[in-house]
């Protein structure tokens, strides 16, 4: 059992404590880790098991429709995906694309798109997707090619997304298109596109190093009724980052959930394996190791929860997660390549838990904004910052 110290911490209260322990002990009894040979149905069996145990009512907001709060309680995710991702990367992601999938129709349904999807969505039986990237725009979202035109009573989409999550398993997308009220990041529009519909189509699956449900998406001529716009046309681009300022702090709480995994590993092979007549664990140069591993491990904490806190608080958060995001999924890595080392040989074996942290934390400094973006994010705020600063002393 990883330190479970911070739960102490001011940020959280017993309603956190009471989740974290319940959880905890389901995913003990429920997850296995194991090799899954068909990644697309374990993903959709973590999605059941996590609906039937009632854990994705934290995933979408509203009681009215299966959520467990009225506004998403961001502390709850992270504790969640910390403690998902601690036991299984892909039942982490099962839980957190569920929520990025349909975070724009808790930020923006209305009450009939609400009561459509999140009811699903929380109760495990429907899969949801989040669609912004493309081939040509990945970290620029503004320069998205992706049509929407507006005909009668329908838009009608014409382009391409990739490394689109839960692409081919997923019921429904939120797809993120330029319907053209202005140019840039003004003139972008958010839909709900059913899998089914006609000129929806999986052009191709990805593989990854870290295998989960991953493909790139086409429409052609694909017709979805006005209904399915979230929010108001043009919007889209802001409905896309206040999503992404929600879970981006969860995927700092699931590079967390990684380290302390990677930790616990490094500590029972650092306590047991014998070398010169001692353990690796009394070597002081394992000792530094560890130090600097666990003193990261805190630091991510701190920004995470302080992030999600802030969140909870009804204040703006971009800065804060951008930082969370950054220093937990780089510091994830770092922690994870210090227990693959101590493992020595085996830590690189097929399948080894460290070898498999190895792989599963590595996407998580390019996705939802990769650590670049999360660079500019905190530049640009802390320069916007200091300028207001001069400007209020000059007055
Ligand atoms: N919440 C609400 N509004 C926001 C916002 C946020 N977090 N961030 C920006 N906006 C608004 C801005 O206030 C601005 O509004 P106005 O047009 O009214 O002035 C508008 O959106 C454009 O913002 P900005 O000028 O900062 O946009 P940029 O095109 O420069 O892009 C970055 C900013 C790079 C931060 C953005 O494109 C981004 O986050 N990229 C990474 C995307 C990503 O995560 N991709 C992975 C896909 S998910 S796996």
């Amino acid at each position: 059992m990883s330190d479970a110290s911070y739960l102490g911490w001011p940020f959280f209260d017993d309603s956190h404590r009471k989740l974290q322990a319940e959880l905890e002990a389901w995913a003990a009894a429920n997850i296995s880790d194991d090799h899954h040979a068909d990644t697309d149905q374990a993903c959709r069996d973590f999605v059941a098991s996590l609906g039937a145990a009632g854990w994705l009512r934290y995933a979408v907001g509203g009681t009215a429709n299966g959520g467990q709060y009225d506004v998403i309680d961001t502390r709850a995710i992270c504790l969640l995906r910390e403690t998902l991702a601690r036991h299984s990367g892909l039942a982490d992601f099962a839980f957190a694309m569920q929520g990025l999938g349909s975070g724009a129709v808790t930020l923006h349904g209305t009450a009939e798109q609400k009561q459509r999807y999140l009811t699903r969505v929380a109760a495990g039986t429907a899969i949801a997707a989040f669609a912004l990237s493309e081939p040509n725009s990945g970290s620029d979202v503004a320069a998205m090619s992706c049509a929407a035109r507006a005909e009668g009573d329908h838009y009608v989409l014409d382009g391409e997304k990739t490394w689109i999550s839960n692409g081919g398993i997923a019921d429904f997308y939120v797809v993120f298109a330029r319907s053209g009220e202005a140019p840039g990041s003004r003139g972008l529009s958010a839909f709900i596109v059913d899998a089914e519909t006609p000129g929806f189509e999986i052009a191709e699956r990805i593989n990854v190093i870290a295998p989960h449900p991953l493909a790139r998406l086409r429409f052609t001529n694909c017709r979805v009724p006005k209904s399915a716009l979230l929010a108001s046309p043009g919007q889209g681009f802001k409905v896309a980052m206040q999503t992404l300022d929600i879970f981006r702090t969860s995927v700092a709480a699931a590079a967390l959930g990684f380290a302390r995994h990677a930790l616990d590993e490094a500590l029972a092979r650092a306590t047991t394996r014998p070398m010169f007549n001692q353990k690796l664990a009394d070597f002081q140069i394992t000792q530094t190791r560890l130090a600097q591993m666990a003193t990261g491990i805190d630091i991510s904490a701190l920004l995470t929860y302080r992030a999600a806190w802030q969140r909870d608080q009804g204040q703006n958060v971009t800065r804060e997660a951008a930082m969370a995001k950054m220093t937990a999924t780089e510091t994830a890595q770092q922690v994870i390549d210090a227990a693959v080392q101590i493992w020595g040989g085996l830590g690189v074996v097929s399948d080894h838990p460290v070898e498999k942290l190895y792989r599963e934390i590595r996407a998580l400094r390019i996705y939802e904004g990769a650590t670049e973006v999360q660079q500019l994010i905190i530049g640009r705020q802390t320069l916007n910052a200091w300028e207001q600063q001069q400007a209020a002393q000059q007055q």
